[in-house]
């Protein structure tokens, strides 16, 4: 798979791609990561990129046209396959896992990261197929935001992981939160280990611990519970949660 990020700030995005599975990703070749600057699409001498928003009020907007002519660069270098334009936005539709997991089979993926306080209109309906967000909170750009889902995606692609993780991603698609986990030393700061995790009983440790993600999804995520998923038998389990 081929991302291509749009963005004043590409060193920022090329250089936290290269770290860990990301990293290893694009040097096995699985994934391919090219960056491009609105900046060097500019006709003007001095190369400006932002102008102030009709109607007025506070900061600046991304002009439409170093931006499109970025995005027909990027889609120049298109494989075979879809390409699907996405921008990265506070007004986006929040990204969760099943959004990203459609987006495995695109062969060309252009992330259009925001800055300033926004994006002409025009560019998001004109040129991006879908905009997407992280969620209902502040952050300065759309630079993290396409990290993220360039990470996200890349885990899920044929490859990338070891076998073992990528068996333990499929038991997580049951979506509730992780059971608490434990290693060495048996006692930190006054602390032991749960003794069923001691105890060598297999069907007793998966009890407890389908128990524990149960129960915190309960009280931390009820959003995560639909009512349908709530069977008796979960009921139950979460009661004996609550008892501790
Ligand atoms: C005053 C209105 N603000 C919109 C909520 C202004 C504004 C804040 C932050 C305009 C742009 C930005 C930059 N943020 C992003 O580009 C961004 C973002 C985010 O702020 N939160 C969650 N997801 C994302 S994806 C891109």
């Amino acid at each position: 798979m081929r991302f291509d990020v749009v963005t004043l700030f590409p060193e920022m995005v090329l250089k936290a791609a290269l770290f860990g599975v990301t990293g290893r990703a694009i040097e096995q070749g699985l994934v391919d990561l090219a960056v491009w600057n609105p900046r060097d699409y500019t006709l003007d001498k001095h190369r400006t990129v932002d102008d102030r928003p009709y109607g007025g009020g506070p900061g600046m907007l991304m002009k439409y046209q170093p931006l499109h002519d970025a995005v027909q660069e990027a889609k120049t270098q298109r494989q075979s396959g879809v390409t699907k334009v996405v921008c990265l936005s506070p007004q986006g539709v929040p990204i969760t896992q099943a959004l990203l997991a459609k987006m495995t089979n695109v062969s060309q993926l252009i992330l259009v990261a925001g800055r300033y306080e926004g994006i002409d209109e025009r560019f998001i309906e004109a040129d991006c197929d879908e905009e997407w967000s992280l969620g209902d909170f502040v952050i300065s750009g759309g630079e993290l935001a396409a990290l993220v889902v360039i990470d996200a995606i890349t885990r899920l692609l044929p490859g990338v992981l070891g076998d073992q993780e990528s068996a333990q991603q499929d038991s997580y698609s049951h979506g509730l939160l992780d059971y608490p986990h434990y290693t060495r030393p048996e006692v930190i700061a006054g602390l032991a280990v749960p003794a069923v995790l001691l105890s060598g009983n297999h069907a007793e440790i998966q009890r407890w611990r389908f128990k524990q993600a149960l129960g915190r999804t309960w009280q931390r995520r009820p959003d995560l519970l639909q009512e349908a998923s709530l069977t008796p038998e979960r009921r139950a389990l979460i009661i004996e949660f609550m008892k501790f």
